[in-house]
């Protein structure tokens, strides 16, 4: 009899061991838009790497750049990892602004002064409500990295107040705040994805367009004839490490830990890659660029507010598209940084 229990006990751990083992992927596929070595990218590969040794190899993650897994198309990202045709992502709030609105909070105009205020919300209860959030609408958020602050630049003309927007052609990304924006400062703004943007700005097709300088720089845009830049920290783009849900109810409750750390440092790796060279302290980044002949303009605070007041009226509605109470917290949390 003891004989049969304990086959019987071998048998029942075999099919437990099997089970697991089955529901494990041999590969789970990130989604970015960039790769490395742009911050982003840089974040997403240091996630599969902590992810991968600290599993010892039980979690594979293999990063698609370029929103391959849904042809470039990055506003349909976070519907994708949803539906699980993405298992996870390292997502900008701009691209997945489209299914959630609230994360047009951080493409709201000038609501983050700095560094400062972007941590403020992140780390703060703003960015425990968001996460609570992106939960809500089915998928699991489980760090912050940095896509970074979008300064905008041009080939025309160098732009230091509203009026040298006027009649500009720029490359706007998928959320229709940045439509908004652009219109209320009398630019003519027109939505491509990432994709579409870069053989416009080869072509000309278009004058400008706006991202961190990172991107700016890793891209050579001055090469793209992006030879005026301004510094204008309207707004920012944190990025979300975030898993599908049935993928991540998938794993045991240790290997989610495992990811979910992975993703934290990860996360603080990316967005100290994300600000170097952009600090106060540390601006070797921008006079990298300025070196390469490029007309880079810091604003005056005169300057900024013309484009602060012209884009008000933009703030006022997302404001309510957003849910005043967030914004509320969100301008609380800053004010208090
Ligand atoms: O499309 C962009 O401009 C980019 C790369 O910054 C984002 O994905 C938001």
């Amino acid at each position: 009899m003891q004989f049969f229990k304990t086959v019987i006990a071998a048998v029942a751990t075999l099919a437990a061991t099997a089970a697991v083992a089955q529901e494990y992927k041999e590969e789970y596929r990130v989604s970015t838009v960039v790769p490395a070595p742009f911050p982003w990218g840089i974040a997403a590969e240091k996630w599969a790497e902590l992810t991968a040794e600290r599993s010892e190899g039980r979690i594979n993650l293999k990063i698609y750049p370029g929103v391959q897994l849904v042809q470039g198309d990055q506003t349909r990202e976070f519907t994708a990892m949803r539906q699980g045709v993405i298992d996870m992502a390292v997502g900008s709030t701009i691209n997945w602004s489209p299914q959630i609105t609230e994360l047009n909070l951080f493409s709201m105009p000038f609501l983050m002064p700095d560094y400062a205020a972007l941590d403020a919300l992140t780390q703060g209860p703003v960015g425990e409500r968001i996460f609570e959030i992106v939960q809500a609408k089915g998928a699991v958020p489980l760090a912050w990295a940095e896509n970074g602050f979008r300064e905008v630049t041009n080939s025309k003309t160098p732009i230091r107040t509203p009026a040298d927007l006027e009649g500009l052609k720029l490359r706007v990304v998928g959320s229709p705040i940045f439509s908004d924006m652009f219109s209320a400062m009398g630019a003519n703004p027109t939505q491509m994805s990432w994709a579409d943007a870069q053989p416009a700005l080869t072509t000309g097709a278009v004058d400008g367009q706006e991202n961190p300088l990172t991107i700016y720089s890793v891209l050579n845009m001055h090469e793209l004839g992006q030879t005026n830049v301004t510094l204008w920290h309207y707004v920012a783009d944190p990025l979300i490490f975030a898993v599908n849900q049935q993928v991540w109810d998938s794993f045991t409750s240790e290997d989610q830990e495992i990811l979910r750390q992975a993703a934290i440092d990860a996360g603080a790796i990316g967005i100290e890659i994300a600000r170097k060279g952009l600090t106060d302290g540390d601006q070797s980044l921008i006079e990298d660029i300025r070196g390469k002949g490029v007309e880079v303009i810091t604003l005056t605070d005169a300057e900024r507010q013309a484009f602060v007041d012209a884009t008000r009226p933009v703030y006022d509605a997302w404001k309510e598209k957003i849910g005043a109470d967030l914004v509320d917290l969100a301008e609380q949390s800053i004010a208090n940084r």
